[in-house]
Formats: structure tokens, C-alpha cells, sequence
């Protein structure tokens, strides 16, 4: 069973300007669409954000203390949006206690595979999966997190070849911090400014979908000089929030700079990278996080995203669509959502 949102469109103008996105659903907050086609319908798996005003607010995001996932389906883009109700709850995942942040959901031989992070009973951030053989779910979760994994936000790319890549990982509050050569260390911290900035992390799925084949990788995000990022670049460095799409052949790795609040991309030949930053995608929107994902729809690509225009809270967020623009050399058209 699902719900009508009801949402005439997704857009609306701006005295005859660009179109202002508008938020996909407005009774429920959500964040940090993945967006998928299946079977040429459009469902987006966001985050399911909740009031926690009862939760401690603590430095590492504890009030984002997310108890469930919903899924979103659409025809088309800016057709009626359906709410296909809850697709997991924290209370069926057996290693999960708390937090259930940013998932993905990826398609193989008539299942669907939801990633999804969570804090396991010790606290730690680990990503678990859970299947499903509708898109909508409901899904069930496998009884342990996928061995090896950590950090937050998942993020699944299946490549042309048939080979599928897990991207992951978050600083601060998403604890990324804390790993060092894919080992625990509880008090790591975040990095001087000074200092080369933490990386985000890839790694090739084996054919099980629910298992790694290989150990963790650093994904290699360099400047145009073939050079890392420091911390203090904290408008480009990688903070969280990674993205994986194809265009014409190449591979864009795109993400969030967190507390400077753009989303960034880099581009590389390979779905290891090394990938090489072009610029911001998206500027600054209302809120403290932004998380997107990038989709091919009929031709034509777009940014799913969110910002915080019903609630006015960091913590109550609402997922919004624009289209993105590709110059002819293959870079992408900064997005200002406002304008
Ligand atoms: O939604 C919780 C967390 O906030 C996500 O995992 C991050 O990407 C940020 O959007």
C-alpha cells in the first residue's frame, strides 16, 4: 500500500526565471535521496528524519537519530510522488542500535540490495544491507553488517562491465576519523589544517552483492596539480556524502564538503580513480548538510538534494530534484537551487 504525497510539481518559478525546486514530500522529512531507475519508474531512498528534540545533542550528530527507512516512487520528474511506507525499521536489524543515516539500493539478478549505515551496539558506524525483491521493499536485513565495512554513506555503483564498487565514508560525526589502513583506532581525530585530508573510501563488491572482495581502498581525490587535498582546502576536501556516476565513458566521483557546505566533483578514467577535481556542483543551500545523488531520466540528468526549507532545523530535512547541465567539454554547470 502507498500514499499519495500529492505534490503538484516540483518546481515553481521564479518570475519567470530558472525553476525553484520544491520540496518532493512536505508530511514527512526526508534527506539524502539515492535515486534510481527501475523498470523506468524513478524511486528515491532517502533518509527518514524524524523530531528528536527528547535526543541529547551531542558534537557528532546525535539528533539525526533516524528510526526507519520510507521509499519514494515517481512516474516521471515532477509527476505525483507516492510514499510506499516503511521499507526497514531499526528494530528488524539485529547488529543496528541507532541512526539509521544515508542508504543506497542497487539492482542484481531480481533482488534489490538496500546499504544502509547504522551504529552497531558498540556505537561504531557499520554498513549493513538488506534485500528485497520490489524496489519498495519491505527489505530484510541480513544479520550482521557486510565484514569489513565502516563510516557512513554507502553509496553503490554498478559498472557497465557488470562490476559493482561500494564508496563510503564520513569525518566527525560519520567517524572516518577513527580508521587508519582499515583498523580501529577509537581515538582518532579530525586533521590539522595543515595536514593531507582524510579519503574517502571504494571497494568492489563480490558477485553476492553482500560481501567485499578485496580490502578497503583510499579513494585518491586530487587538484588539478595531481596534488591531495589538505585539510585546510576544507572547500574542496571530502567530507562526506560520496557519489559514483558515469558520463560519456568517464567516472564522476562527486560529494559533500561538509562544514563548508558545497557539493564537489572529480573526475577519472577508472572507478578507482585516481579522480581529479573540477569544481562545486551545487553551492550552499539552507541548512548545515547537504547529500545528493546523480540520475539519468529519458535523456536528461538530474540532482537530487536536500535543504531544510519546511523546518528551518538542520535535522529536519526535505529532498528536493533540479536538473544538471553538462558543458560540451563534459564538465558540469554549477547549481545555485535559489536562483
Ligand atoms: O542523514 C544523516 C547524515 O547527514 C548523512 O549520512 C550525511 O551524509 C548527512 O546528510
Amino acid at each position: 500500500a502507498w500514499m499519495a504525497v500529492g505534490l503538484a510539481s516540483y518546481a515553481q518559478t521564479n518570475g519567470g526565471k530558472n525553476p525553484i525546486s520544491q520540496p518532493l514530500v512536505s508530511y514527512i522529512y526526508t534527506a539524502d535521496p539515492s535515486a534510481h531507475v527501475f523498470n523506468g519508474k524513478i524511486y528515491i531512498y532517502p533518509s527518514h528524519d524524524i523530531d528528536s528534540e527528547n535526543v541529547k545533542r551531542d558534537d557528532d550528530g546525535g539528533h539525526f537519530a533516524m528510526r526507519d527507512y520510507h521509499v519514494l516512487s515517481l512516474d516521471k520528474i515532477g509527476g505525483a510522488v507516492k510514499d510506499h511506507g516503511v521499507a526497514l525499521d531499526l528494530k528488524d536489524v539485529p547488529w543496528a542500535s541507532r541512526q539509521l543515516w544515508a542508504p543506497d539500493v542497487a539492482y542484481k539478478n531480481g533482488t534489490y540490495y538496500l546499504y544502509f549505515p547504522a551504529k552497531d551496539k558498540q556505537d561504531i558506524f557499520r554498513i549493513g544491507v538488506a534485500t528485497s525483491k520490489s524496489p519498495t521493499g519491505p527489505f530484510k536485513a541480513e544479520p550482521e553488517p557486510i565484514p569489513g565495512t565502516y563510516s557512513i554513506d554507502p553509496a553503490v555503483f554498478q559498472d557497465t562491465d557488470g562490476q559493482t564498487y561500494l564508496y563510503f565514508g564520513g569525518i566527525w560525526g560519520g567517524q572516518l576519523q577513527r580508521w587508519d589502513a582499515n583498523e580501529y583506532h577509537p581515538g582518532g581525530a579530525l586533521k590539522k589544517p595543515e595536514e593531507v585530508a582524510y579519503l574517502p573510501r571504494v571497494v568492489r563488491l563480490n558477485k553476492d552483492m553482500k560481501t567485499l572482495a578485496e580490502p578497503v581502498r583510499e579513494l585518491q581525490l586530487l587538484d588539478k596539480n595531481g596534488k591531495p587535498f589538505l585539510e585546510k582546502d576544507n572547500d574542496k576536501r571530502f567530507f562526506e556524502g560520496a557519489w559514483l556516476h558515469r558520463y560519456q565513458g568517464k567516472y564522476y566521483f562527486s560529494y559533500s564538503t561538509g562544514d563548508t557546505h558545497n557539493l564537489c566533483y572529480a573526475i577519472s578514467d577508472s572507478p578507482y580513480g585516481p579522480f581529479t577535481y573540477q569544481g562545486i556542483l551545487l553551492k550552499p543551500v539552507l541548512g548545515w548538510t547537504t547529500h545528493h545523488s546523480i540520475v539519468e531520466v529519458n535523456k536528461k540528468w538530474y540532482l537530487f538534494y536536500h535543504d531544510v526549507q519546511l523546518s528551518g532545523k538542520t535535522h529536519l530535512r526535505n529532498v528536493k530534484v533540479t536538473e544538471l547541465r553538462y558543458n560540451p567539454d563534459g564538465t558540469i554547470q554549477t547549481i545555485d537551487a535559489y536562483k
